[in-house]
């Protein structure tokens, strides 16, 4: 599987959903990324998994924490994502 570094310009909403967290002993995976969207246009994917967030790594985030994080980050997102081959 590929790690790809995925950077967001400016402010959300970035056009995607989650699932899964930590709270569910699953993975966050993107579960829904909305066309034309910020999110699309700069490559995230649905079924990406978010390894980290804004350098901070996603291991035992709930999907609350994880959508704080996002949330607050105030200007341009970074995230890691772990692509099925
Ligand atoms: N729904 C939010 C957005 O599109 C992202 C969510 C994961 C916090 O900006």
């Amino acid at each position: 599987d590929d790690h790809i570094l995925i950077t967001l310009s400016g402010e959300g909403p970035w056009g995607f959903r989650l699932q899964g967290g930590s709270e569910k002993n699953l993975p966050l995976l993107v579960s829904k990324v909305r066309k034309r969207s910020k999110a699309c246009r700069g490559g995230l994917r649905e079924n990406d998994e978010l390894i980290s967030i804004n350098g901070k790594a996603c291991a035992g985030l709930s999907h609350a924490d994880a959508m704080l994080m996002i949330d607050s980050s105030g200007g341009s997102l970074h995230i890691r994502v772990k692509r099925a081959a």
